[in-house]
């Protein structure tokens, strides 16, 4: 039997030339404008070229762009809910002009694709956050990529590829829709219900997929999304091989894992049916639609952006049309008097049921509790642990900062050489001047200067904790917004505190050690921090500690019980 469900649109698209065209093109592409794609853009090429995103055979002109965005249509009337479109900067798009063709470059350079040039725009972004996501508030992560990231203007036409992406893992798992609709041919496969996901799979998930599969008769696609997902998310190495485990779980030969190179929106409802289209595209019968499909959280008023079941509504308006039966699903729970999952809603009342949170299981990674079996396999647990280890194993950074002669560097040596004798984690110290000589001895003293100074070190810093290790960084970092911005490098891969080193002006004035202050009071040193340059104190600092007050040894100390309380060291 070969594929079952037509293609949305009625033509699964192939966008590649074939390999004479591709060469010829790769000559052309020589004297063509380049622009290299982003990692969003360079996924959304990717199912663009194989037709997952079928009946599209590009990025979406005005036209198309502003019925998806205003009636969920392209302009031909087909279903699309989803603007997929090519942003590109001012000066880029200032040369071109409809007609023209450009090249499509991956970030090394490699050419995927050209792209004729049928539409240049510049798209109303709070009118596209507001119609397609329901909102303008920026924590909603396709909003503040729209209106942070996503550049200004849009540039539609249609492709024609050259190559496919270069993916180095996990090759053996992913499959473009012919493949996919191949396999199924060949298994015999007639039904196929599709389960996206972006997280690991606990035992509510495998409970609900095999009770989905059960329910219509069908086998199971895991298909979870590996392009860009909600950052913060547990990365996609991670995922896999805990998906990997839980697919020996279920019956033989009734599931299969495939992998989708997807850039998600987090649009809750319309991200759904986008997601129900792209899924008939890869030849699946059924969907299943959860709770809180897609959903991006809460805004900044608490409230979250979407409903828990507008997702599983939206989807009931155009199942027929899209020509996919969706499975929809309750939130399961553990009902711990019966030893199983039910169906929230099924549970008896008064039942005791059990849930952990996404919230609650960081929490029991990070310290290293328990985590049950009732919750979660064994095997996804110990993966788990794998990459996020306890704090008392994760690398950390402690990042001082404050006047030139507060008393950094010393209090930094003396810790170093504290977290030393204890032992466990390689320590590297980043002092201030070290790093002036070593990594930025050509930089001096103006804002733009100090801003990379601090963003090397960030960025080593980061390095280190990101390998288990533990970084002391002591500059002065006079500015609130680069501080900031160090956090982020550093927060996602450990710990991050920052210690103000708060002892005043006039202390360090009159210690004045390298006699800098005299000579920034005669105005030789210009532009000197706490004199002729500002200081911005920072607000959020995990400790403050002025060495005016306490021995250098002292300070260590209060630090190293900080961290400890923290849970970095025990
Ligand atoms: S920054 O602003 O964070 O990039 O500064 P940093 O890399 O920590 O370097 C500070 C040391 O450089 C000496 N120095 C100056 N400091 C402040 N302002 C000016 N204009 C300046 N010129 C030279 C000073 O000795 C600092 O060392 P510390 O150890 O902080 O006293």
């Amino acid at each position: 039997m070969g594929a079952f469900k037509e293609p949305h649109g009625g033509e699964l698209k192939n966008l590649f030339l074939d390999s004479a065209q591709a060469a010829q093109e790769k000559t052309r592409a020589r004297d063509l404008p380049s622009w290299d794609l982003t990692t969003r853009q360079l996924c959304d090429v990717e199912l663009l070229l194989n037709g997952a995103f079928s009946p599209l055979e590009g990025f979406l002109g005005a036209e198309d762009y502003a019925a998806v965005r205003d009636h969920m249509r392209l302009s031909s009337g087909i279903l699309w809910p989803m603007p997929v479109t090519l942003d590109v900067t001012e000066d880029f798009s200032q040369a071109l002009k409809q007609g023209d063709t450009i090249a499509l470059r991956d970030l090394e350079g490699v050419l995927i694709a050209t792209l004729e040039i049928s539409s240049i725009f510049r798209p109303d972004k709070s009118a596209e956050a507001q119609q397609v996501f329901g909102t303008t508030d920026e924590t909603h992560p396709a909003v503040n990529y729209l209106v942070n990231q996503a550049h200004p203007v849009y540039l539609g036409g249609r492709l024609r590829g050259v190559e496919s992406p270069t993916h180095y893992d996990f090759k053996h798992l992913r499959d473009d829709p012919q493949e996919l609709r191949d396999r199924f041919a060949k298994l015999g496969w007639r039904r196929v219900v599709a389960f996206q996901t972006r997280n690991p799979l606990h035992r509510a998930h495998f409970e609900l997929t095999f009770r989905a599969a059960k329910e219509v008769e069908a086998n199971l696609l895991i298909h979870p999304v590996v392009g860009m997902t909600k950052p913060g998310d547990v990365d996609h190495y991670t995922r896999v091989r805990c998906y990997e485990h839980v697919l020996a779980h279920y019956p033989e030969q009734t599931t299969s894992l495939s992998l989708l190179p997807l850039a998600m929106r987090m649009g809750g409802p319309r991200e759904a049916v986008w997601h129900a289209l792209i899924r008939k595209n890869y030849g699946c019968t059924h969907f299943i639609v959860g709770r809180d499909h897609a959903g991006p959280g809460a805004g900044r008023d608490g409230k979250p952006f979407y409903g828990p079941y507008d997702a599983q509504e939206l989807m009931t308006q155009f199942e027929k049309e899209i020509d996919i039966s969706m499975v929809p699903f309750r939130n399961m729970v553990y009902v711990e008097d019966l030893a199983q999952y039910q169906p929230e809603d099924e549970t008896a009342a008064g039942a005791r049921v059990l849930d952990i949170s996404g919230t609650e299981l960081r929490r029991r990674l990070h310290n290293g509790l328990d985590i049950p079996e009732w919750f979660s396999f064994p095997e996804v647990v110990a993966e788990l642990r794998r990459t996020h280890p306890p704090r008392h194993e994760q690398g950390f950074t402690v990042f001082f900062t404050g006047l030139s002669g507060s008393g950094k560097s010393t209090v930094a040596n003396a810790l170093m050489v504290k977290l030393m004798e204890m032992g466990g984690r390689p320590v590297s110290l980043l002092d201030g001047d070290v790093v002036r000589k070593h990594l930025s001895s050509e930089l001096g003293f103006s804002k733009e200067h100090r801003d990379l100074n601090i963003q090397r070190i960030g960025y080593v810093a980061s390095e280190i904790t990101k390998n288990g290790g533990i970084a002391l960084c002591a500059p002065i970092a006079p500015y609130a917004t680069t501080r900031r911005q160090v956090r982020a490098m550093i927060e996602p891969h450990g710990g991050f505190v920052e210690v103000h080193v708060a002892t005043p002006l006039e202390v360090c004035e009159q210690r004045d050690r390298k006699g800098l202050y005299a000579k920034a009071r005669a105005g030789l040193i210009k532009g000197f921090t706490g004199i002729s340059d500002p200081y911005e104190v920072p607000e959020n600092a995990e400790m403050v500690i002025d060495t005016s007050e306490l021995s250098p040894d002292s300070m260590a100390h209060r630090i190293i019980v900080k961290l400890e309380s923290l849970g970095f060291i025990r």
